[in-house]
């Protein structure tokens, strides 16, 4: 395993020093933050940001995220022009060291949370999702926005968008993600990568839009689409966690096995009954995924892929990207080592 930590580049206000101090971190996970999606990345930003984190004595190795245009997931007939500037990515990436791309597929907005800063009863705060808040919001109407959405949409566009993904529904959106992978897998091959698509979060519609990376019989699904090894998984056990129809450890030790997860994205949530959740600190004790069984599955099935400790709370007065603090993340990744010490001392 190769342990890993997300850097929003030199204007992140945690630094790569810090991240290398972190005991056992080798690898920064970054992308390009300056171009627009559907644009092709600068060489040159490239070359600095492995610069960068070789000076600060780590391996720039891993994309998070090179966003796929809305006109791709929608099938447009402009999503040719925009997968050969995807493809030209690849190549690019490729070029400066990065073997694993992580993108996700989900229709106008990444991950969702209804509130960033929920105090809990130790003082830290964290996100979550509460499902009678969620009722309450309407992208369409309030002036809805998250760290990881494309704020960039007018309120008309961003209503031109829902209507054309009510017309492609779930299966328009399978068809569409099949005509990408078609056309970037070879590619990922030939130089090398390993593409690994990240899980809707959280893993069911949301505001009538349909998500589709949810649960094990779509990740089956999805692998068969393209069966290759460059055509493989970010396992995110907080995106899949939060449904509690998923098994876990149980998908990580399947997926695992068959060679086809890339890159872990571990972190714990607390499930609610009515479906709500909390995000906690990365303990077992603390939510409602056992970290254990999750590191487990990864060690007995000889995983060698990137593992990143996903988001943390803030904690200790830091302030920051939500979810993206050092403190509760370095924690996180310090208790990922030992459990992965663990397992290894245990199998032998
Ligand atoms: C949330 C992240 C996601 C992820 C993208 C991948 O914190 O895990 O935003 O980077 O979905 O494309």
């Amino acid at each position: 395993m190769k342990m890993s930590f997300r850097w929003y580049g030199p204007d992140d206000p945690v630094k790569l020093w810090q991240i290398r101090q972190i005991p056992g971190m080798r690898s920064v996970v970054s992308a390009v933050y300056d171009v627009r999606p559907g644009e092709v990345w600068p060489e040159e930003s490239l070359r600095r940001l492995q610069e960068q984190c070789a000076e600060a004595g780590l391996v720039f190795d891993v994309v998070e995220s090179i966003p796929v245009h809305e006109d791709i997931k929608l099938g447009r007939p402009t999503r040719d022009g925009y997968i050969a500037s995807y493809q030209e990515n690849i190549r690019r990436v490729a070029k400066y060291g990065v073997k694993c791309v992580c993108y996700n597929f989900m229709p106008v907005f990444d991950w969702t949370r209804t509130q960033l800063d929920r105090p809990g009863a130790d003082g830290s705060t964290s996100l979550v999702m509460y499902m009678d808040q969620l009722r309450g919001l309407d992208p369409l109407k309030d002036g809805l926005s998250l760290p990881g959405w494309d704020a960039s949409y007018e309120k008309g566009e961003m209503r031109a968008l829902f209507e054309a993904y009510a017309q492609v529904g779930e299966e328009g959106l399978w068809r569409n993600l099949a005509y990408f992978l078609r056309a970037v897998v070879p590619v990922a091959e030939a130089c090398g990568v390993k593409m690994a698509i990240h899980p809707d979060d959280p893993p069911y519609p949301i505001f009538g839009l349909p998500r589709i990376v949810t649960c094990e019989r779509n990740l089956d699904r999805l692998l068969g689409l393209v069966d290759s090894p460059a055509n493989g998984l970010t396992l995110c056990t907080g995106s899949l966690g939060c449904a509690a129809s998923n098994d876990v450890p149980a998908m990580v030790r399947k997926y695992s096995a068959m060679g086809r997860i890339h890159f872990m994205h571990i972190r714990n949530v607390l499930n609610l009954p009515d479906g709500s959740f909390e995000e906690c600190a990365h303990l077992s004790a603390c939510g409602s995924l056992d970290m254990y069984e999750i590191v487990r599955a990864l060690v007995e099935t000889g995983f060698d892929g990137y593992v990143r400790p996903d988001h943390g709370r803030m904690i200790w007065g830091e302030t920051g990207k939500p979810g993206y603090g050092l403190y509760d993340r370095a924690l996180g990744a310090a208790y990922l080592n030992g459990l992965f010490e663990a397992c290894e001392k245990a199998r032998g």
